[in-house]
């Protein structure tokens, strides 16, 4: 049994639903430059239609309402509030946001927005993108419009989703918007994502504290279990670097205001870090409220293998196997052999239970939120007009288990929410992966709650898995 004022919820991000990337003066952001451009994106897919929600948003709302949600996090779309990503506001964008969250409010759904969830304004990347420093001042600015509106009515605020996939896939191995392989430039966009995390946590504070509403700042990352094959050196070893690149890079500064020494070591034949100035780091350091997990497995790693099979090597995790990243160039990611979802990831909870204990013992006392953790698997409408989902309930049922063992372990869990409302566009992978708890047909939008999102209603409910 969960706590009564456990939070459950559902997430999405704008450019993965909303659609209508060219309606109310819209700007163009990086990812639909991406998906414009031959070979990027599975099926050259873009972000229309995605799943409407710029114009179902009402329905949708419905939805969360009915299955028993209490809460809602999505994110805001720069492009639409700040067309260029600076100077004049473009209030049409603005108000359908204050739409979503006034229509939210009045359902009895809590809205989490998250403010950066990958969509920058392409004018901001045609200026060098988050490795310029302005980007992160103008992160700010844009911060501060978008609380000026809705700051009075949202108490939970998240500035960025998942900045590690930002800057190491975007700017490193160039999965990801605006593609680029530049991995000096990737370890400058972590900084001045930092940086614009902490400038836009100031500014939210500071306007928070003249109008006396109740407001808690957070970060999402996508911090991850890593665990080292075998008991070796080098895969010990490897398994540090990885921990240093994947959550270190972003917790150290977060909570002591400094960059962890082995991590500047391990990339020092790549940069000096000179990008950081003084005063980045206190403002990096802001306190938080909150910090939100992303979780959908782990990654168990190995030192430079030449004994690794092939077939061990998880071509999910990074290519061939070896890392994409910037100072673990050797290191190999491997598959230990446990079912997967139907996009390939391992499905192992226990990934997620060691990722909360370990959070909690190095940096105790900062409540925890599941904010992302589901599984992709094809699902298609049967005859009785419903979509059964055995597998993504059990994905669901485990990992919700998982995290009351960590609760139980003593980890200040808060909340959780599924990965997603909505089938969406799953970036790069374009539409081919399913990730809803809902289904939507591509060709009509029509909405179907699968067996998984009845099944989950019912936890929400009742805070217990049955
Ligand atoms: O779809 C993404 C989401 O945008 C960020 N976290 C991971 C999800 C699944 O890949």
């Amino acid at each position: 049994m969960f706590p009564t004022d456990f939070v459950w919820g559902a997430s999405t991000a704008a450019f993965q639903i909303e659609g209508a990337t060219d309606v109310d003066g819209r700007g163009r952001s990086i990812w639909d430059t991406f998906c414009a451009t031959p070979g990027k994106v599975l099926g050259g897919d873009t972000g229309e239609p995605a799943a409407d929600h710029y114009r179902l948003f009402r329905e949708d709302i419905a939805l969360i309402k009915e299955l028993g949600l209490g809460n809602y996090r999505f994110s805001i779309a720069w492009p639409r509030v700040q067309p260029d990503g600076r100077g004049p506001v473009n209030q049409a964008g603005l108000d359908f946001y204050e739409r979503l969250v006034d229509n939210l409010l009045d359902q009895g759904v809590r809205p989490w927005p998250t403010l950066y969830h990958w969509d920058l304004p392409q004018a901001l990347e045609n200026a060098g993108g988050w490795p310029h420093r302005d980007t992160a001042l103008r992160f700010a600015d844009y911060a501060a419009v978008v609380h000026e509106r809705l700051g009075d009515r949202v108490a939970d605020w998240s500035t960025l989703n998942e900045p590690w996939v930002v800057a190491f896939l975007g700017y490193a191995s160039g999965e990801h918007a605006p593609g680029r392989t530049e991995p000096a430039a990737s370890l400058a966009a972590v900084h001045h994502l930092l940086l614009g995390h902490g400038l836009a946590t100031q500014v939210i504070r500071e306007q928070a504290a003249g109008n006396d509403a109740p407001t808690r700042m957070g970060i999402v990352l996508n911090t991850q279990t890593v665990r080292p094959l075998r008991d070796t050196v080098a895969d010990r070893d490897a398994a540090r670097r990885i921990d240093a690149l994947r959550n270190r890079i972003f917790l150290d500064p977060l909570h002591h205001g400094r960059y962890p020494a082995d991590l500047l070591r391990d990339v020092a034949h790549i940069t000096d870090f000179g990008f950081v100035r003084p005063g980045d780091l206190e403002t990096i350091q802001a306190p938080l409220d909150v910090m939100g997990v992303n979780f959908y497995n782990p990654s168990l790693v190995a030192g430079p293998a030449t004994d690794v099979p092939r077939d061990k090597r998880d071509a999910t995790g990074g290519g061939d196997g070896a890392s994409p990243w910037p100072g673990s160039e050797d290191v190999q990611f491997l598959l230990s052999g446990l079912p997967r979802t139907g996009q390939g990831w391992e499905v192992d909870a226990t990934g997620l239970r060691d990722l909360l204990v370990r959070l909690a013992a190095d940096y105790p006392r900062l409540p925890l939120y599941v904010t992302e953790n589901g599984a992709a698997y094809e699902d298609t409408v049967a005859e009785d007009g419903r979509v059964h989902d055995p597998e993504r309930r059990q994905y669901l049922e485990q990992h919700i288990r998982a995290a009351h063992a960590a609760l139980e372990a003593g980890a200040p869990l808060k909340g959780y929410f599924v990965w997603s409302l909505l089938d969406n566009l799953e970036w790069a992978f374009g539409y081919s992966q399913r990730f809803g708890i809902v289904y939507v047909d591509r060709a009509t939008q029509r909405r179907v709650v699968k067996d998984s999102g009845y099944w989950y209603g019912g936890v929400a409910r009742t805070g217990t898995v049955g």
